[in-house]
């Protein structure tokens, strides 16, 4: 029934839905906490939107109905609902059911009532996949009714076609709370087609259909990726750099770390994958590791964006990226450089010796005033050395925006250079 039911939505949509904008997919959250239950346009305003179509005792189609705004607190498709929530719901919720408004109940024909929400994929989502994820309790649907949970995509330019019907069955569901979800990979034919997500029964006889939802949540899988160190001397010999991976919206425990390539290929190293809070912004993040020895060939001076890519337990993938720099010293000499430049406020002065000896690093201002000793005559061995700089002179005061010199001093010679702070 379900496929007949969408091919002839979309021959109406076609009538009523104007011209779409080629606007990006748009995200959405929302807990239904902020609506006003007794506003009956709280919903409508929210973009909700309703559809009917009905068919015969025979199941033959006999006539759609809609686009209208989704109406609150009449017997018709939806309302804001209340008390009915869970810890993790609040005090509202989202009631869908079937149309009582529409008397056709009353003479054998069944109703398939629809309330979603739609936006238009543009170029920029290509390559994402989308979420709709959403809280659910089996309400008061009884006897014959059933619900679905779905995401469609429609294409306008061929007529509204349905070109995907991704239900879940909501019919059996528990009348306890659990999160639901369905996700949309978006391939490059999409671009300009509108994705649909919503809720839908089917019923006849004015049979119960009621079904709660809540914290529905529509959004692309996409995390935020933070790679540490921020700067990598391709002379030091660190052995790891730790990539930090937050999914906010979804939760982490479902990236499998396996699956995690860095700068394409690179296997994590198999000892890191830990669930923390690094940053303190109660959102979970990932940690996981790469060696230095497999990046390190990947990588050219200067601003270099790398992009890990992975997938979830459940088989979606995501990419996200971040910059780093990347300073390659000459051999046989005591270059120094400092990254970033201009620092807001902090940075790395990186610097090579070629024998082991006492170094002296300093910071000076405009005017040639000492402003920073960072090392003094320290002995340090062969090598690569990195000094980190936080941005404030011996006193521990901040440094102000401007122009700074520096100052390594080595057993081979001196390396001067000039650097700016910008805050
Ligand atoms: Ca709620
Ligand atoms: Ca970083
Ligand atoms: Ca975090």
């Amino acid at each position: 029934m379900l496929a007949r039911v969408t091919i002839v939505l979309i021959a109406a949509f076609l009538v009523l839905t104007p011209g779409v904008g080629r606007a990006d997919l748009s995200p959405y959250n929302q807990d239904f906490e902020g609506l006003n239950q007794a506003d009956s346009g709280a919903l409508g305003g929210d973009g909700w939107l309703v559809f009917g179509n009905v068919f015969d005792p025979g199941w033959g189609y006999a006539y759609g109905y809609g686009v209208f705004p989704a109406p609150n607190g009449t017997p018709g498709f939806c309302s804001v609902a209340a008390g009915e929530g869970g810890p993790d719901q609040g005090a509202q919720q989202i009631v869908v059911y079937n149309d009582y408004n529409n008397t056709d109940h009353g003479i054998g024909f069944f109703i398939e009532a629809n309330v979603f929400r739609e936006s238009v994929v543009g170029a920029g989502d290509v390559g994402s996949t989308w979420f709709f994820q959403f809280d659910a309790k089996h309400g008061d649907l009884a006897g014959s009714s059933t619900a679905i949970a779905f995401i469609k995509t429609l294409n306008p330019a061929a007529g509204y076609a349905t070109t995907n019907f991704l239900p879940v069955d909501m019919t059996s569901i528990p009348d306890t709370w659990n999160r639901y979800a369905i996700s949309l990979h978006i391939d490059a034919g999409l671009v300009g087609q509108i994705v649909q997500y919503g809720f839908a029964s089917t019923t006849t006889g004015y049979q119960p259909s009621g079904m709660l939802y809540d914290n529905v949540d529509f959004r692309a899988l996409a995390p935020t990726v933070n790679i540490d160190p921020n700067v990598i001397n391709l002379d030091s010999h660190a052995p790891l750099v730790t990539v930090y991976l937050e999914m906010d919206g979804f939760d982490i425990g479902s990236v499998d770390p396996t699956s995690l390539r860095l700068a394409g290929s690179i296997v994590p190293s198999s000892k890191f994958a830990v669930i923390g809070d690094h940053n303190l912004n109660d959102v979970p993040d990932l940690m996981v590791k790469f060696s230095r020895s497999d990046l390190d060939p990947l990588l050219t001076p200067g601003v270099n964006n790398l992009t890990i890519t992975g997938a979830l337990v459940s088989g979606e993938t995501f990419s996200g990226s971040d910059a780093i720099t990347v300073i390659d010293p000459p051999m046989g000499s005591p270059a120094a450089s400092i990254s970033p430049n201009p620092l807001n406020p902090a940075g790395v002065l990186s610097f090579r010796t070629a024998t082991s000896g006492p170094v002296a690093v300093r910071m000076f201002d405009l005017n040639g005033r000492l402003v920073r000793t960072l090392l003094e005559k320290q002995v340090v061995p062969a090598g690569t050395h990195e000094v980190s700089f936080d941005g404030r002179d011996r006193s521990g005061a901040s440094l102000p925006s401007g122009v700074y010199f520096y100052r390594v001093e080595t057993p081979e010679g001196v390396a001067k250079g000039q650097f700016s702070i910008l805050k």
